[in-house]
């Protein structure tokens, strides 16, 4: 109970009150669907571990699961006694954050479907645990590397154990469009065949692409889909030339250079064009957020990219989503329901302070905390470096109130991990630039403050190594973590 990631608010042991879980154990839902669909998701894995039924009849050993409105969002009670589980959650969230919670008490064979060796046993006592804050995230970038549909799965597995519930998957970018959109076929047809370094690319058909959705969907975390504009856009450009101004046909790129694109901003066509895409977007995604990138947009003249930026996020809005971009787009007056997402390195900006102000929600990635495409030490073979090295320490050690001048804890929505993925090319990689760093990460947006402790963490966190090895993740040693 007491290695927890992330840490809970508050657990009491009570070592007397042990219950084993054994072939009579039983799990009931209590008559909601937010209850059923958590038990469901409980009696999945255990299943597939111990082969036991864990029926919903309510007798003998029971895990109890049921909705508690008086709990705070996302948040979740688990008391465990010798003869009974009871796990209340405050909604749908609350009751998955439990579950997950609930699975760290076992051991490492269970979330890795294997047959536990000995007892199954979760330790008696109580814990009562909600979030810090409501978004806690990561970003993968399938535009750079493209990521199958079956790869994004079991990353979203990985990382929901850690109670993280947001994953933002990066679209497009200038090696890569890679979600297929019905008016513009060739966005994808064209414009996704190639990757960095040349690779065969690919996308994401509908149907692809939603089954990611409700995949995601299961297991508590919401999908954030991003279209980079005005910047960020050659492989769009290739496939329709007409986007931009000169209108010369160009290809995909396959290097790593950034800021040399740009949506002709002055064309009727491309509003048409950004139109649609924002629509068949929306249509695609129940999350409440949609991301049009809007960061390094070095080839747009500032005038034009404010210009862009007040015609499409009303598209956004009117598409029933609340807009999020790079932390750049905050240079216009931003509707109250759009999310600015600070990626640099320096401590003040002054545009991200006074969107604050005027009441919009941030959410904090800061490169030298957050970003983990970085390098883990100086003399690491993999990973960028330009705002790095980023260490487990480095990226656990931070507080999101503090980190950006003007930005207090009550503007900040939460914490988002990005994955850019110019040098990632395998799910090996994936999970070793991720795995423990996503953990740091998602202790940040998650305890409180005054409960975190570097090296309390890392002492846990080594006892999570045998759980990320039981299921196969490629996680770094890092040499900062007693394993
Ligand atoms: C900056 S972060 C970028 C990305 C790169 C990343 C590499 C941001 C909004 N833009 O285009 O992939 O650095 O770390």
């Amino acid at each position: 109970m007491t290695d927890v990631i992330p840490a809970p608010v508050r657990v009491q042991r009570a070592p007397e009150e042990n219950f084993p879980i054994d072939s009579a154990t039983a799990i009931v839902p209590a008559k909601s669907p937010d209850a059923e669909h958590a038990a469901d998701l409980l009696r999945d894995t255990l299943r597939r571990s111990t082969g036991f039924e864990l029926p919903a009849t309510d007798r003998g050993q029971v895990i109890e699961l049921r909705v508690d409105d008086e709990l705070p969002a996302q948040g979740y009670r688990l008391e465990v006694t010798r003869t009974r589980i009871t796990l209340s959650g405050a909604d749908r969230a609350g009751l998955l954050n439990g579950v997950q919670t609930l699975l760290q008490l076992l051991p490492p064979e269970v979330v890795a479907g294997k047959r536990p060796q000995g007892e199954l046993v979760v330790a008696g006592g109580t814990i009562t645990d909600h979030p810090r804050y409501a978004y806690r995230g990561t970003m993968l970038d399938v535009a750079r590397h493209f990521f199958d549909a079956d790869t994004v799965k079991r990353h979203i597995d990985r990382i929901a154990r850690y109670k993280i519930n947001y994953l933002h998957l990066h679209l497009a970018d200038d090696q890569g469009w890679r979600i297929a959109i019905r008016k513009w076929p060739k966005l994808t047809t064209v414009g996704g065949r190639t990757q960095v370094d040349g690779g065969k690319g690919g996308w994401f058909s509908r149907r692809e692409y939603s089954s990611i959705v409700r995949y995601a969907q299961r297991r508590g975390v919401t999908i954030v889909p991003e279209i980079d504009m005005p910047g960020h856009t050659q492989a769009a450009l290739a496939a329709y030339p007409q986007l931009s101004c000169d209108g010369r046909p160009r290809r995909p790129y396959t290097g790593t250079q950034v800021g040399f694109s740009t949506l002709c901003v002055t064309k009727q066509e491309t509003y048409r064009f950004v139109q649609d895409v924002i629509s068949e977007l929306a249509e695609l995604t129940p999350g409440p957020y949609l991301h049009i990138g809007g960061d390094e947009a070095q080839s747009t003249k500032p005038a034009e990219y404010r210009t862009f930026m007040r015609k499409v996020l009303p598209m956004v809005l009117r598409a029933g989503k609340k807009p999020v971009g790079w932390h750049e787009y905050a240079q216009v007056d931003l509707p109250k329901e759009a999310v600015v997402q600070y990626w640099r390195i320096e401590r003040a900006d002054d545009a991200t302070a006074a969107a604050a102000r005027a009441g919009n929600k941030v959410l904090m990635s800061p490169a030298d905390k957050s970003y983990i495409d970085m390098k883990y030490f100086e003399s690491d073979s993999r990973g960028n470096k330009w705002a790095g090295p980023v260490s487990v320490q480095t990226a656990y050690d931070w507080d999101p109130a503090g980190y950006l001048k003007g930005v207090d804890d009550s503007a900040v929505l939460g914490v988002e991990a990005p994955l850019w993925t110019e040098l990632v090319e395998t799910e090996e990689d994936i999970e070793r630039q991720a795995f423990p760093r996503i953990a740091a990460v998602a202790e940040v947006g998650w305890t409180p403050q005054s409960r975190r402790d570097w090296n309390d963490f890392r002492q846990r966190l080594a006892q999570h190594g045998p759980r990320l090895k039981a299921q196969g993740v490629a996680f770094h040693p890092s040499p900062d973590v007693p394993w």
